[in-house]
Formats: C-alpha cells, structure tokens, sequence
C-alpha cells in the first residue's frame, strides 16, 4: 500500500508515538521560545536575532541598563513593541490555543513578551506570561506608586514608522530623558516596559499559578518549543515537569539545543520549524 509520504522534520513512528501519548494525556505544559515567533518574523535573542544594532539583547534587558540609559532601553523595547504589533500569529500559536481549549489540564508557560500567543486567542487562563508583556507598562517606582497599565500605542518619541532603528547605520535619534513616559499616576518616576530583567524575580502570580499547576498532580508531558532552555528559572520546569513524570518533546531547528539535564528514553525530539511542526504534533 502506498504509504503516506514522510513529513519533513517528522518521523511517522515518532509521530504515531507522540499521538498516542498526547491522546492519553491529560495534564500537559508547553514551555515556549522565541523560536515559536521566529516564522512570525520576530528575531530570536541567541544567533542573529540577538544583536539590536551593536548591542547584545541581552545586557539592554536590565535594570542596570535601564538606570544607565534608559533612552537607549525604551528605543530598544519601542522598536520590538512596534514589530510585534506588525507581525501575526502563526499556526503555532494557534495550534496551541486550540489545545488549550481541548485540554483543560494544559498549561503554556511562555517566556515570549510578544503577545502573539494572546493575539492568536489562547485561554488567558492557560498562558503563564514567565517574562511578562511588551504591552504592559508600569511605574519603575512598584513600591509607592505601584502603576501598571495596558498600552498598545506608547512610542518612544524619537521613532518614525518606517525607520528600522535595529540597523546600526540608521543614526538613532538621541531622546532626552523628559522625552520619556512619565507615569501618568504619580508623575514623578518614568514608566518602564512589564517585563521581567535579569537580575528580576517573575511574577509573584505567575509563579504561584505554576507551583500550584505542579502541586496538584503528575505531568503527563512537557513541550520544550522553541527555546534555547538556558534562562532559569523558566528553563528549570523542564526537570520538574520530568520529576513530576513527563515525557519531554522538543521541537527546534537547531538539534544541539537539547534542555540540560540529558536525554532521556521515551523523550522526543523534532527537528525544524515550530511554525510548520507544531501544528501537525497537535493535530
Ligand atoms: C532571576 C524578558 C533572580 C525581557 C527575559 C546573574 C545575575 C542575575 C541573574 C542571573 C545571573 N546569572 C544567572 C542568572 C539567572 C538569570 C539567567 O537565567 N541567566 C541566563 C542567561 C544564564 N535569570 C534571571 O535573571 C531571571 N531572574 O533569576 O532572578 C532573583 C530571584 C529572586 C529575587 C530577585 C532576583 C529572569 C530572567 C528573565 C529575563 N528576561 N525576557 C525581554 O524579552 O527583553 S529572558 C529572554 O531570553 C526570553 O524571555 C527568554 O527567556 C530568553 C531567550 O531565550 P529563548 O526564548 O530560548 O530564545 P533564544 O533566542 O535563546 O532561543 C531560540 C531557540 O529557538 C533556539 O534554540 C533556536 O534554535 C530555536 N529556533 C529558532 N528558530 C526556530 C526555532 N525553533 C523552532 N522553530 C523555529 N523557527
């Protein structure tokens, strides 16, 4: 008989052997990467797409960075608010959604700021923000003041649309300090983008939502999607997913880029793009 052709990337027995998993699995995590939006056409942070003009993306998601220049910082988070809004959804965020409306036992853990996962309608209720949203702004002064507040339109004022103030030859205007978001509540601190630095602990919810999702029985199986596994303590969910029983599927392009922690028998792992892969795991 003519046997179906062989997806790319995808294994028929891997596939046959995910499935039958999946369909007797009721609680489940998938923890999420920037290479679940890299189709989308956002860059990752580790390879290419870690470089913003000369800076490493790393060492401008800090508070350091933010109390050195916070100019430099609100243009850099400015420009990725203002990509993620350009871009969509891809299958993948969607296919996910669409589980988490299958399986109420199925939890996204995104370390994502892009809202794309929100954007493509996933259950708020199952979509634990590890690193909060470039779409929250709040108040650098959290203890007195303490605002926070949805925003989809603040820019940093230097940028017109269509510069792509990420290419280190587009001058980047200099923005004065007053031209920064002051906090509309208490007027006296600047707002900062919600999202969580190095050197920041997670939301306090968010943490608990996890620890409670943890505590109230085993894991069938974890979805390791897009992500270089290498942050804690996002990264360190994965062994406690495997400690709590899951199976660990990873989906990535790079097959170097494995959770620490080793290999295990019975884990699965599909090589390629989340985009085009996911979809078909779920399905
Ligand atoms: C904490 C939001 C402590 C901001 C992010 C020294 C000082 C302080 C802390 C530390 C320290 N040393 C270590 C730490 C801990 C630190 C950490 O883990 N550092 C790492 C670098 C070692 N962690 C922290 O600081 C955390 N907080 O520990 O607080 C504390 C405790 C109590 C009280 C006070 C303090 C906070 C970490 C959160 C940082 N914020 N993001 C922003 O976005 O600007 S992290 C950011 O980087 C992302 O959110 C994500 O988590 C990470 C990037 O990782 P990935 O998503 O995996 O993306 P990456 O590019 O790396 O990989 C992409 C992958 O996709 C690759 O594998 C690629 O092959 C694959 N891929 C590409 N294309 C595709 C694809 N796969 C499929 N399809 C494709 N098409």
């Amino acid at each position: 008989s003519s046997s179906t052709a062989p997806d790319a990337g995808i294994d028929a027995e891997d596939l046959a052997s995910f499935h039958e998993h999946l369909n007797k699995s009721t609680r489940v995590l998938a923890l999420l990467g920037a290479g679940l939006s890299a189709s989308s056409g956002l860059p990752t942070f580790r390879g290419a797409g870690g470089l913003w003009r000369t800076h490493d993306s790393v060492s401008l998601a800090t508070p350091e960075a933010f109390n050195t220049d916070s100019s430099l910082v609100w243009q850099f988070y400015s420009y990725r608010r203002h990509m993620a809004l350009q871009v969509q959804p891809n299958p993948a965020h969607y296919a996910l959604a669409k589980l988490a409306r299958k399986m109420p036992g199925f939890q996204a853990l995104s370390q994502n700021v892009d809202g794309l996962s929100q954007r493509a309608d996933h259950p708020p209720g199952q979509l634990q923000l590890l690193h909060g949203t470039l779409f929250e702004v709040r108040c650098m002064d959290r203890g007195r003041c303490g605002h926070s507040e949805t925003n989809f339109v603040l820019q940093a004022k230097q940028q017109s649309k269509d510069l792509d103030i990420s290419d280190v030859k587009v001058p980047l205007a200099s923005v004065k300090t007053h031209d920064l978001p002051v906090c509309p509540k208490c007027k006296q601190y600047l707002l900062r983008p919600g999202v969580v630095w190095f050197g920041e602990s997670l939301p306090e919810q968010v943490l608990d939502n996890v620890d409670k999702f943890m505590d109230a029985g085993g894991v069938d199986m974890i979805m390791v999607i897009g992500t270089s596994a290498k942050v804690y303590p996002a990264a360190g969910y994965i062994e406690d997913a495997r400690a709590k029983g899951a199976r660990v599927c990873v989906v990535n392009m790079d097959e170097n880029d494995r959770p620490a922690g080793g290999w295990k028998k019975g884990d699965w792992f599909f090589k390629g793009d989340a985009a085009t892969l996911v979809p078909r795991l779920l399905e």
